[in-house]
Formats: C-alpha cells, sequence, structure tokens
C-alpha cells in the first residue's frame, strides 16, 4: 500500500517510526488513517529488522481525536462499525510485537489520546495537551477510552476526565501517571529515539516475550498471570540471546545479540 496519510521510516538501528500526517485536520483520524495504520503496523510486527516503533503526529497536534465531519452523519450501526474500525486498529498496536512509543508532540485529544494510550510507553512534549472530549460531543469514547484510561491512570482519574471532557496539559498528565516524561517540544523526538535505541540493544525476543507477558497477565487473575509469565521466561531459554547473553556476562563482555 502507498502511504497518503503516514509516513513510514525503517532506520538502520532497528528504530522504525510513524508519523501520522495529516496536519490540516491535525491528524484526526479518518477512515483513511486508520487503514494506513493498520497495514503499517501489521507490516512492523513481522519485520525482524525492526525492534522498537515510535509513534508521533506531523505539526503541532499528535491526534486530535477520530475525523468529526465523518462521524457527524454517522447512524448507530454504522457508529458500531466505525467504533471497531478504530478499536481493531488500535490493538493492532497494542499487540504489535515490538515495543511502541508514543511520541506526544501536540493534542492528544479522544481517538488521539486513545491512540497513545494503546502505546507501551508515552513520552510528551511540554505542549500536549490530553483529554477525552467526546461527552461533550454526545457521545462515549469509542476506541477504546473507557478501558485503556482506566487501567493506565486508575478509575477515578478516568472518570473525571472523560464524565468532564476536560484537556490537561502535559504537566498534569505526568502527575496522574498518563505519560512517562516531559521534554521540550524541541527534544521530544531526540529523547523518543535516545529510549528506543536503548531498547532496540537489548535481546528482542526478551523485550517482546516481556511484552506479551505484561500485556496479557496485567488482564488476568494473579494465578494466570505468573504462569504467563513462567511460559515467557521458560521460552527464553529455547533462544540464542539467552545463551548469547549469560555467556557474556560470565566472560566480562557486552551480549552481541542477532
Ligand atoms: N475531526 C475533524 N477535523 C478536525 C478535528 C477532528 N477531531 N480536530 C481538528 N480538526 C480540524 C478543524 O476542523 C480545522 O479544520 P479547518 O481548518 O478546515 O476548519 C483544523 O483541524 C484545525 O483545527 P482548529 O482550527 O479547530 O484549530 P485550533 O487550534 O483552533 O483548535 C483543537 C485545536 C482544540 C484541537 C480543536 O481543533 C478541537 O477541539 N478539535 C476537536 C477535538 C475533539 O473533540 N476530539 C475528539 C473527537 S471524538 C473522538 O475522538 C472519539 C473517538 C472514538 C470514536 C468512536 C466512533 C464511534
Amino acid at each position: 500500500m502507498d502511504f497518503v496519510n503516514i509516513l513510514l521510516e525503517k532506520k538502520d538501528d532497528g528504530i522504525a517510526i510513524v508519523t501520522i500526517n495529516r496536519e490540516k485536520a491535525l491528524n484526526a483520524l479518518n477512515s483513511d488513517v486508520l487503514d494506513e495504520l493498520a497495514v503499517a503496523f501489521d507490516e512492523l510486527d513481522k519485520d525482524d529488522s525492526v525492534k522498537c516503533v515510535i509513534l508521533t503526529g506531523a505539526g503541532r497536534s499528535f491526534v486530535a481525536g477520530a475525523d468529526i465531519s465523518e462521524m457527524a452523519p454517522l447512524e448507530a450501526a454504522q457508529g458500531y462499525k466505525f467504533g471497531k474500525k478504530g478499536m481493531d486498529t488500535f490493538m493492532k498496536v497494542e499487540k504489535c510485537s515490538k515495543p511502541v512509543i508514543a511520541a506526544v508532540n501536540g493534542f492528544a485529544l479522544g481517538g488521539g489520546c486513545e491512540l497513545s494510550l494503546s502505546c507501551d510507553i508515552r513520552l510528551a512534549s511540554s505542549k500536549a495537551k490530553f483529554g477525552q472530549p467526546e461527552t461533550g460531543l454526545g457521545i462515549t469514547p469509542g476506541f477504546g477510552g473507557t478501558q485503556r484510561l482506566i487501567r493506565t491512570v486508575g478509575s477515578g482519574m478516568a472518570k473525571e476526565m472523560i464524565y468532564t471532557a476536560g484537556i490537561i496539559g502535559a504537566e498534569e498528565a505526568l502527575r496522574i501517571g498518563l505519560v512517562n516524561h516531559i521534554y521540550e517540544p524541541d527534544q521530544l523526538m531526540d529523547e523518543a529515539i535516545k529510549l528506543a535505541t536503548t531498547i532496540a540493544k537489548n535481546s528482542a525476543s526478551a523485550v517482546q516475550y516481556s511484552k506479551s507477558a505484561i500485556n496479557n497477565g496485567v488482564q488476568t487473575d494473579i494465578e494466570t498471570a505468573m504462569e504467563i509469565e513462567r511460559s515467557a521466561f521458560g521460552l527464553c531459554f529455547a533462544t540464542e540471546d539467552q545463551k548469547e547473553g549469560m555467556k557474556a556476562f560470565l566472560e566480562k563482555r557486552s551480549p552481541e545479540f542477532k
């Protein structure tokens, strides 16, 4: 597929950068953007040369939400279908075998906040703004916001954000645990790349097993979750990376993961 609404750059060091590039609508997610993101994340999931992904937006916005002009005329069944399209796409981001870092450069509203929540780690520019404005538009969050926000910031803060439709800045997002770090706007991508590079240097298989154990375990009871971790841990011992990682430690050198 030739991308029109997103840019996909694969760097030599195992880092891929996906940029949502629909600046005239502040990167609002219409069906075309969602389709392109789904194709991009299918490709990134399969590409063994990719170790870590950064997702960001072009211009002054990360994503200013689902496209309101596309949603305005929808009826119930179409609304359900559009919600499912967004959810299916975001699930590909959440389940991507590689870690995904959201570099939130500006507005992350509605579907934009929800997209950042489907990423593993959120970094914010000091100019970032987060919010779930849907109740002010007469709808609920529809791309996973009622579910992923509570799992990230707890139900009290998530309910306040959703019921008030309020917008919060980067400092408040940091305080409630919605983002890990805040950087000056011109430093954000450098810092995201630095973090991605650190991750990419570690064993790709161990990072990927860790991601699936964390994501699958957090949805279930503690006994099942521990079994998920045990399985992942056991599988690591069938990898070259485990042999190399431990051999390198014993030989007092840095590991060379393939
Ligand atoms: N959809 C479509 N177009 C948008 C969107 C959007 N979400 N956000 C911005 N735009 C467009 C504007 O219409 C404008 O276009 P034009 O130049 O043609 O008039 C352009 O982007 C620039 O926007 P503004 O002129 O408004 O820029 P400002 O700096 O004045 O304001 C804001 C920036 C505050 C971000 C403002 O644009 C805004 O409030 N946008 C809407 C934010 C919002 O409410 N987002 C949530 C949408 S609902 C949602 O995401 C639900 C997800 C689940 C859906 C499930 C469906 C079933």
